[in-house]
């Protein structure tokens, strides 16, 4: 009798996860193709070719990209070649690439860069908050950029309990900011589970010295995090769940939720255009290409650009869009002076006008 039942439940739950799993293939868009949408005077930043998962931009039009990210699941092209940070400067016509030297004392070999936020003091000194995976493991680390020698200085490492998974950060002050975790578990088997299953289990947390709590929960894989231009909202990408929710940022830095877009594609990272306040989403518009990476039928690139985005009918529109054959794995799109620059997980970075 009990041999029965265990096997009946064992029945339920496989046909539970098989009808979790079907439902995945259709969230996760198997089939999905993508139409091409071309920007103008388009050309591919030379010597970025694997990765620049994450771009900041300076307002004088220094960016700094984080390339070869090895995250698991994910396609990476040098697997054996640690992170690095590139300087580009985008006054230039035609931008160079520098990668930044890293000196006091860090750990390069084991640099996993993802996630970056700049924070400028009262003094106008800019430092770098980069999220770092080492040994898949996630830090806080804080460099100080030198803009004379071009190069970054260590500064410090910032370790929590809750600071697990970590994809993304956007600071405010010293050691103070929001950073959204992107998977409960930390098990890489385990986290594919909790992706199929579609489990909500992520959350986005607040840090600072004296403080560190959780702000807002219910996410599947909170991706990327920004703020309004009026620094008033936050918007947070649920990747997985392919949306972007808009929350109200309190005086407790608690977050709670005004509302939630959907975009039918997964969003990864979220920028906010200078100039306007419009909202530009990097978005994978096929999973399933993006874990079973073919580069025969590799996953393409989607840039989804959110107007009005208080107002009762915010307009989404398609920016870029590309198969695959020129940029693959989109994860960020950043503004600049009339100029777009497009980030990718793993393959390389484009540079157009809009
Ligand atoms: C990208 O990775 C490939 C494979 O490891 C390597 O041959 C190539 O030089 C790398 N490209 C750059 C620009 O780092
Ligand atoms: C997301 O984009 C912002 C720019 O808005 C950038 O600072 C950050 O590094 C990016 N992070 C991730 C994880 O994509
Ligand atoms: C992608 O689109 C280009 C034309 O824009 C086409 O030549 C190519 O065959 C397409 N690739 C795939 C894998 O569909
Ligand atoms: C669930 C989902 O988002 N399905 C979409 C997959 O892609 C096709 C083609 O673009 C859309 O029509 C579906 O809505």
């Amino acid at each position: 009798m009990g041999k029965l039942v265990a096997l009946v439940l064992l029945g339920v739950g496989l046909s539970l996860v098989g009808e979790r799993f079907l439902e995945f293939r259709e969230r996760s868009n198997a089939s999905r193709e993508v139409e091409s949408v071309e920007l103008e005077n388009c050309h591919l930043i030379e010597e970025i070719e694997n990765g620049s998962e994450d771009i900041d931009i300076l307002p004088s039009g220094l960016a700094f990209i984080s390339s070869g990210l090895k995250y698991p699941g994910l396609p990476n092209f040098a697997p054996n070649e640690p992170g690095k940070i590139f300087l580009i400067d985008l006054n230039e016509q035609k931008p160079r690439v520098q990668a930044l030297e890293i000196s006091g004392g860090f750990d390069k070999e084991l640099f996993n860069p993802h996630g970056i936020s700049i924070f400028i003091d009262k003094d106008q000194t800019v430092y770098l908050y980069i999220v770092n995976h080492p040994h898949m493991k996630s830090t806080v680390e804080i460099f100080k950029f030198e803009e004379q020698q071009r190069s970054l200085v260590y500064l410090k490492t910032l370790k929590h309990e809750l600071l697990k998974s970590v994809n993304d950060i956007v600071v405010f002050g010293p050691e103070q900011f929001y950073a959204t975790r992107d998977h409960y578990f930390t098990n890489p088997f385990l986290s594919l589970f909790e992706m199929i299953l579609g489990l909500r289990w992520t959350y986005v947390l607040f840090y600072s010295p004296r403080e560190v709590k959780v702000v807002a929960t219910g996410f599947s894989s909170a991706n990327g995090i920004t703020i309004s231009a009026d620094r008033k909202y936050v918007y947070v990408a649920d990747v997985t769940a392919k949306n972007i929710h808009v929350m109200e940022k309190h005086n407790n830095w608690d977050l709670t939720q005004l509302k939630v877009i959907h975009l039918g594609t997964l969003v990864d990272n979220l920028s906010v255009d200078p100039a306007t306040g419009d909202i530009l989403a990097g978005c994978h518009p096929n999973l399933m290409k993006l874990l079973l990476y073919n580069a025969d039928d590799p996953p393409g690139s989607e840039v989804l650009r959110i107007q009005n985005i208080m107002t009762e009918k915010p307009r989404v529109s398609t920016v870029y869009a590309n198969n695959g054959s020129v940029l693959q794995g989109t994860s960020v799109a950043s503004m600049y002076h009339g100029k777009i620059l497009i980030g990718t997980v793993f393959h390389k970075t484009l540079y157009c006008e809009l």
